[in-house]
């Protein structure tokens, strides 16, 4: 495994000029994992219909991906891009390391290739979700990346099984009888561990040592690896700009998506993010950073601190019992073997 500063300074195949927002936490979890991927090995990534498609493969005007100027013969630089529809990216990364196993086991492939496939959590748990899990299943070597920032957002902001409880997007409209989202969020972390992943971790960027030896461990892994990353999305969760990789590691330790390592025979561990709520930041600093939630918390313009919106007391309750739950829940998953 190489030091995290040697990874950090590696020059990335994800390449200036993507129309992603300025602020996507997408663009620097792709720097990142272009950095730890150049490890000698050919990567073929697989990338279903979402915000890292459209805005990264738009051909001819924008292909962000590809490692400078290599010779197209250098094997072991080239970095591969296959587009898929919206659903598919774990089924079609399946589909190439199954052919790629082939063609090695014959002699026809001679140098070792890395799968991985990159969806967005509206495609992988709601449409995909067979895909993902069947994937898994099947205990297939790739890695499979969700980049989840809770909603469908390059369709317009749609509600997706990760939506966080009371977030307003546009198919859970708030108003004085609706409070955003009514839905907890699927267990996703579970299901992929139940479906018999090798490795499953929840780590954004804002976390970076933890993430760059993640992404590489997810590499290594033999058997199949899930890594979900917390993508706080400027234009759907409406932040201010610069307060992306902020918003991440606020709401990684507040509870909402702490970041979380797993190993299968080794178990795994919940970090930055005590047991106790008493030891975490609360949960209205990081929902009064983000307009949807302004139906639930806004800032006293006299102290700045977050408040409760009239009415919505219970709904907050609810909330914090469901962060509390949460955050139990991945110590118990942490001590699973
Ligand atoms: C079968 C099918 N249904 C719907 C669409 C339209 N569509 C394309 S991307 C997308 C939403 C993607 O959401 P998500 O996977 O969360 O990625 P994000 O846009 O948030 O990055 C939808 C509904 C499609 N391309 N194919
Ligand atoms: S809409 Fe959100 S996820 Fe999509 S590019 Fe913009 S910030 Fe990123």
């Amino acid at each position: 495994m190489s030091g995290y500063k040697e990874t950090a300074l590696k020059e990335s195949c994800f390449r200036p000029g993507s129309t992603l927002c300025p602020g996507c936490m997408e663009s620097v979890a792709f720097q990142n994992v272009g950095r730890v991927s150049d490890n000698g090995k050919k990567t073929i990534f697989t990338i279903g219909t979402s915000c890292a498609e459209v805005s990264t493969l738009a051909f001819p005007n924008v292909v962000a991906w590809g490692r400078g100027d290599r010779a197209p013969d250098d094997f072991a630089k080239s970095f591969s891009i296959l587009h898929n529809v919206f659903e598919s990216a774990p089924t079609l990364a399946e589909a190439v390391r199954d052919v790629a196993d082939s063609l090695e086991s014959c002699g026809a492939l001679k140098s070792p290739v890395q799968v991985m496939a990159a969806s967005g959590d509206g495609g992988a748990f709601a449409i995909g979700l067979r895909a993902l899990l069947h994937t898994i299943h099947r205990r297939t070597r790739v890695t499979i990346m969700v980049l989840v920032n809770e909603i469908f957002a390059n369709t317009g902001f749609q509600y997706s099984p990760a939506t966080m409880p009371f977030a307003e997007t546009s198919t859970t409209p708030t108003g004085p009888d609706f409070p955003g989202n009514p839905q907890m969020p699927l267990d996703y972390i579970h299901l992929a561990i139940a479906a018999g992943a090798g490795l499953v971790a929840q780590v954004s960027p804002a976390h970076g040592k933890l993430f760059l030896k993640t992404v590489e461990r997810a590499i290594e892994c033999p058997t199949t690896a899930v890594l979900f990353v917390p993508a706080p999305c400027i234009s759907g969760w409406k932040f201010e700009d610069g307060e992306t990789v902020e918003l991440a590691l606020l709401g990684a330790q507040c509870g909402v998506f702490p970041a979380f390592t797993w190993e299968r025979g080794k178990g795994g561990k919940v970090l930055d993010c005590p047991l106790d709520a008493k030891d975490r930041p609360g949960i209205e600093e990081f929902m009064a950073r983000q307009r949807r939630f302004q139906h639930m918390v806004k800032r006293d313009p006299a102290t700045g601190t977050p408040a409760i919106q009239p009415g919505r007391e219970q709904a907050m309750e609810r909330l914090h019992g469901w962060v509390q739950e949460n955050v139990e829940r991945l110590y118990r998953l942490a001590e699973m073997k």
